[in-house]
């Protein structure tokens, strides 16, 4: 049974409105019901499991942020932080397929699209009975999109697209693809591209370690018709892919929150219940070094999410500052499942607790969305104004 208790050490729920605490317990006791049990089998299966897609949309995982009248829960950047925060804790696979589908797929089609796009799209992601995948990521650009070679041709009554796509969340079932694609000038823009259309293919990525519960796959593209009226008009430019990253990095910044909450909270407990030496191991300076270094850093990671929130809901929140919180709140979380895990002992490496899949997990999460390298110098250019990319 899942008896998680989320630690709160400086009274943050005081923070929060109770609007925010109502869609934060919902998602809490959602994730105890319907995803503790299953996600352990999941993830050693190396499945996504499809049952909980409804679920996720009832807790408004999907589109948090996104207005009602397009299906979304019309919250605010704190409900989603929180909802994202609560999904995480209890697996960052399944985190995943709500970023994807909340910041880079409807986002962009929110943001960028017509509104025919809106109103055809929106309204079944929100749902769920449509799932989407987002496209930026390529076989020789990941951590510098702007040098993609996916391209389209203006063929006069659709676009031609032509390239590849690889470690792409969702891909293998997704029935949209937001694609980001060059033009004939190289100007970089978003295309909406549906499963069934002839030459494109989303093979499965196998063998992978970490986020086992979450589906990856690539984007193969070989002269496909897209229809005109599937181009986002709204922006172009690599900024247009990278403002969606921005979303979706601020609610990994809460995410990993959540799994480093699960962590401390499942090497809290067992601490004080496995005796060595004739005491528990939670009565060790050793161990308490420990814990009280994981409940400190998860406390300055709970208040920048929390500050971050904020600054968002003013329209004021900078993408070097999301870089700054992506980046310290997962490596935070990775480094307190790696400690967690030895509080186990040999128990840690089992599937009989949730740290090792945690641990794996955040593998992926300390890679995507911009790896902890490239979060460093966008930081680093943020505050010298000199890039060193290159
Ligand atoms: P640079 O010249 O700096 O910028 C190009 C244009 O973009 C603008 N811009 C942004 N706009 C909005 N939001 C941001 N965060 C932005 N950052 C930059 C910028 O102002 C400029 O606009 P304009 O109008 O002047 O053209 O671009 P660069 O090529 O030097 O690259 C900068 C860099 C390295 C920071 C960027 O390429 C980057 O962030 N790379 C990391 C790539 C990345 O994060 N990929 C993620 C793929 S998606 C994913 O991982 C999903 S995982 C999903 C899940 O399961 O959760
Ligand atoms: P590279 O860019 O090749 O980087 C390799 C190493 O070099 C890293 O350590 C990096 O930090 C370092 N490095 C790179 N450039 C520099 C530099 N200038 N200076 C110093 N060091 C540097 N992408 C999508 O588009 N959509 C998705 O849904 C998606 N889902 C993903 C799911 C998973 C499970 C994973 C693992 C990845 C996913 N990605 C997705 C891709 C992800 O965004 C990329 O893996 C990431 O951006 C890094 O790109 P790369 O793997 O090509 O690494």
């Amino acid at each position: 049974t899942d008896n998680f208790q989320a630690p709160d050490y400086y009274n943050i729920d005081e923070l929060l409105t109770d609007e925010h605490k109502i869609v934060r317990d919902a998602a809490r006791e959602w994730v105890k019901r319907e995803v503790s049990p299953i996600i352990e089998d999941a993830a050693q299966k190396a499945e996504f499991p499809k049952s909980i897609i409804s679920g996720l949309a009832e807790i408004g995982a999907f589109g948090p942020y996104i207005p009602e009248e397009y299906g979304g829960a019309g919250l605010d950047q704190i409900s989603y932080g929180l909802i994202m925060q609560e999904i995480e804790r209890g697996d960052s696979g399944v985190r995943s397929t709500a970023s994807v589908q909340s910041s880079l797929v409807m986002y962009p089609i929110f943001k960028y699209g017509t509104e025919e796009q809106r109103k055809k799209y929106l309204p079944k992601l929100a749902s769920g009975e449509f799932m989407g995948c987002f496209g930026l990521t390529e076989p020789d650009h990941g951590s510098n999109p702007g040098g993609m070679t996916t391209n389209f041709k203006d063929k006069g009554d659709h676009y031609l697209l032509n390239g590849a796509k690889m470690w792409i969340s969702n891909a293998p079932f997704a029935d949209i693809a937001v694609v980001w694609a060059k033009d004939e000038n190289g100007r970089i823009h978003g295309l909406i591209v549906e499963r069934g259309i002839e030459g494109f293919s989303t093979p499965e990525t196998h063998n992978k370690w970490s986020l086992r519960a979450s589906a990856t796959g690539e984007l193969i593209f070989d002269n496909v018709k897209v229809p005109k009226e599937n181009l986002m008009p709204n922006k172009s430019g690599l900024g247009a892919p990278l403002g969606c990253l921005d979303s979706a990095r601020y609610g990994i910044a809460w995410g990993a929150i959540g799994a480093a909450m699960d962590c401390y909270d499942t090497a809290l407990r067992y601490a004080k219940e496995r005796v060595q030496f004739d005491k528990p191991i939670a009565g060790t300076q050793l161990q308490q070094k420990k814990l009280a270094e994981m409940i400190t850093e998860i406390t300055k990671a709970q208040l920048m999410a929390w500050r971050l929130g904020v600054l968002r809901n003013e329209g004021k929140a900078t993408s070097a500052q999301i870089s700054m919180a992506k980046r310290n709140n997962v490596e935070m979380a990775i480094k307190i499942a790696r400690e967690a895990r030895q509080i186990l002992g040999g128990m840690g490496i089992t599937g009989e607790y949730s740290i090792m899949r945690h641990m794996m997990n955040l593998e992926s999460v300390i890679t995507y969305e911009g790896t902890h390298d490239i979060h460093l110098l966008i930081t680093g250019m943020d505050i010298t104004g000199i890039p060193a990319f290159q």
